[in-house]
Order: C-alpha cells, then structure tokens, then sequence
C-alpha cells in the first residue's frame, strides 16, 4: 500500500462529551431523565472529572495531539447568572494540562445537556433563551482563549430525539414535569432554528475576544434510498433536504432558509466540523407515526458490515460528505467524530483504516482537511444506550474504572506520530 501521508499541523485526537465521561453531572436534564426513568443511570460514568489528568496524560503518551471535550453548561452556570468559579477552574485545568502535554484542547460548548434552571424556562423551544446560552458563552470566551472553538453539536439529532424519540429527554420541562413528545415536526424545527441562531450569536461574541477559529458540529451522512419506488425516493429527497441540504444552504447564504427561520447571520464558519458514524437508507411506511412520519423512516443502509449497534460501516460514505461539503462550503473541515462500537477491538481498526483512506482521497481531491477526532478516546455513557456498547480506543473496566488501551489506541498512536498510515502499520494492526 502507498505510503499515506497529512499535512503537517494535522490534529490527530479524540472527543469525549462532558456527561458521557465526566460522572456526578447532576445538574442537567439528562441526569434528571435517567434517574426517573429506566434507563441505565450515568453515575460516576468515566470518573473522567476527577481522572482527567491521568487520561490526557495517557492521549499524549500514545502519541494524541488533540483532544475534543466538551463544557458542561450545567456545572459553570449551575443557577441563572451564577457561575461557579471552581468549575472554570477545573476546565482551565483541563486546558492546561492538555496545552503541558502538547494536546491542542478543543473545546465543545453545547453537547446535548442544558441545566435545569434552562430547562424549566422552555429549553431550546424558546427562542428567547438564545440570550441565556448567549451569557454562558459570553462567560466562557471571557476567560478562555482556544485555537479551535466548537459551538453546538448535532442540532438536528438533538432536536428530533428532543422532540420525538421516547428514549430520550424532552426539550423543556413543563410546570407538572416531562411533557408529552408531539410527534410533529413543527417543534424540531423550532429547535433546530434556535440552534442555529445559537450557533450564529456564539459565533460573533467568541470572534469579538478570539482570534481563534470557530466552528460547529454537524452530522452529516449520505442518505439513500431504500428501494427505487418512487415513495423511497421522496422520503430520501425529504429528509436529505431537511437534515442536509438546507444546512449547508443556509450556512453559505448565512440567513436561515424554510423550515428554518430567524436572523440572517453572515459568515458564521471559520471551519466545519462534521461527525460521520454510517451509511443509512430512506424509506416510506404509512404504518409509522402520523402522515409527515410517514417520509421520515430510515434505517441503516442493507448489505454491509454491520457494528454493535447495528449501524452500517460505510467509508466511501465519508468521501462522499466531505466531497459534498468542500463543493457547497468551500471551508475547510475537521472530523469531529467518527468511531464505531464494537465487541472486537479488529473490526474498530479496519474501520478506522478504511476512513482514513477515504479521508486521504478527499484529499487528494481537493478537501481541506484539518483534523480527525476519534469517538472515542474511552468507552463511555452511550445515552439512552447506556454503558454498553463501546466506542473506546481505551477499555474502561466499570468495575474499577481503570483505562486498559485496546491496540487501536495504540495504532491509532503510530498514525498519529507518522501523520499517516503505511503498510507497516497495517501488517502489524490488522
Ligand atoms: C457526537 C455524538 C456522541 C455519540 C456518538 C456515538 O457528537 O459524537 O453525539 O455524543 O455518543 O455519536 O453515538
């Protein structure tokens, strides 16, 4: 195989999310949901919070140079305008040590969990709640300075499961409690929109104080359709619009385009961050929910490898995002995420391997790329999924929350130091 080769500053690292890893996030919607549900609680999670030292020491001595976490809103603004002085500190702690051991620390601001506080005035429903994500940002850009900044992650996966998925925490929190989800689709892009203005205002007030790059997350996947009926077809059209092709309008025009709404924003990108997990496929079922649900079903894509959770490894999908980006943004763009969960730590290294190479010919092709992120640098709380399926590049035995590397952590480590892969490194690790 030819010798693969980056750029030079490329960032090799891995993400974790603040509630996935952290532990004790009691503050937030999340936690509220698992303990009054039956779901698999967070609990300590990773222990992350008290352990971080140890595991960033742990990503730079496998060779890591970037790590992608996230800032619990939650803890630094625990009540309305009160922040909590401790909890910057333990985030500029993260920083410094990630900075000591020559990891660019790139931060995530909004990864899913609101405070409570947040949520009892409407949540993301409201659109005058901007302004309160607003303060919080305003408040974290006071007192950090990053190279890299990401803002929100995955708008639309937040805003459908927020507003349509059982498994998952409602938007809000209504005076009696939880509300009912409304099967409709007139919340999410209510969501979705204030998301996106979020995004917008982060944005201008990090840009004031930072002359760092600024970002958001989106998950992109390539949508398909499941068979060539014409209904499948339309289903793919429909959703491909809505979750795709929209974005990556409204973001180049930077005003908000039907179903979405609000300000026009301007240049909102300095760079865009995309997660890709799979290849999915688009169908129509008019036994499924009521009649707009009836476009909106999709699966993963048949006739491939599968993961743990059922999820289909599709890498030239990868090429096909980035591509699809490169010629609508023209910006450059960071994988933000990209892992699977798997039982056998082989299959994780061959898909690793496989999106690399797509990485690279997108390259070749013209993409400018500046990182990759791997989900994830440990096993952790998978949502509504729980402990159980595991995306780590580093075993967490729950019994004992010690850090076992699997070998990809450590393949991932050469490709890092070499900033690329060659057939040495896939003699020896597949
Ligand atoms: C992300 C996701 C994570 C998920 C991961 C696996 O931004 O990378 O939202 O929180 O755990 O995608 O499902």
């Amino acid at each position: 195989m030819p010798k693969i080769k980056f750029p030079d500053d490329f960032l090799w690292g891995t993400s974790t999310a603040a509630h996935q890893v952290e532990g004790n996030n009691k503050k937030n919607q999340w936690w509220k949901w698992e303990q009054e549900t039956d779901l698999e609680e967070s609990g300590i999670a990773c222990d992350h919070y008290s352990r971080y030292e140890d595991d960033i020491k742990l990503m730079a001595d496998i060779g890591y140079n970037a790590y992608r976490f996230s800032i619990e809103w939650s803890r630094i603004e625990p009540r309305e305008g009160e922040f909590d002085e401790e909890e910057i500190k333990h985030y500029k702690n993260i920083v410094n040590q990630s900075r000591e051991n020559g990891i660019e620390p790139i931060p995530m601001l909004w990864h899913w969990t609101n405070p409570l506080w947040f949520m009892k005035k409407g949540g993301w429903k409201k659109k005058r709640n901007i302004d309160y994500f607003a303060d919080f940002v305003r408040k974290i850009s006071e007192e950090f300075e990053f190279d890299y900044w990401l803002t929100i992650d995955e708008p639309m996966v937040y805003a459908n499961r927020s507003c349509a998925s059982e498994n998952y925490p409602p938007t809000y929190i209504a005076e009696d409690g939880w509300p009912k989800k409304e099967k409709t689709l007139t919340p999410i892009f209510k969501v979705a929109s204030n998301l996106l203005q979020a995004h917008a205002k982060s944005y201008e007030i990090i840009r004031e104080k930072s002359s760092g790059e600024v970002g958001m997350s989106k998950a992109v996947n390539v949508l398909e359709p499941a068979s060539d009926s014409s209904l499948d077809e339309w289903s793919t059209n429909i959703r491909d619009y809505l979750e795709n092709d929209a974005w990556l309008q409204l973001l180049k025009k930077g005003k908000p385009i039907a179903p979405y709404y609000g300000e026009e924003f301007g240049n909102v990108l300095d760079f865009f961050g995309i997660n890709y997990f799979f290849g999915e496929e688009c169908y129509f079922d008019e036994k499924s929910g009521t009649p707009p649900y009836h476009f909106f079903q999709t699966r993963p894509k048949e006739n491939c490898e599968k993961s743990y959770l059922g999820w289909c490894i599709y890498p030239e999908g990868l090429y096909k995002v980035l591509k699809r980006i490169e010629n609508t943004l023209e910006i450059p763009i960071m994988i933000t995420s990209n892992g699977i969960a798997t039982e056998t730590d082989l299959q994780r290294r061959r898909f690793m391997i496989d999106h690399l190479k797509q990485m690279q010919k997108s390259m070749d092709d013209g993409v400018e790329l500046t990182g990759y992120l791997h989900w994830s640098f440990m096993d952790n709380f998978e949502w509504a999924r729980g402990f159980e399926p595991r995306f780590g590049l580093v075993e967490i035995d729950y019994e004992n929350l010690s850090r076992i590397p699997r070998k990809s952590a450590y393949m991932f480590g050469e490709i890092a130091r070499k900033n690329g892969i060659n057939g040495a490194i896939e003699e020896k690790y597949l």
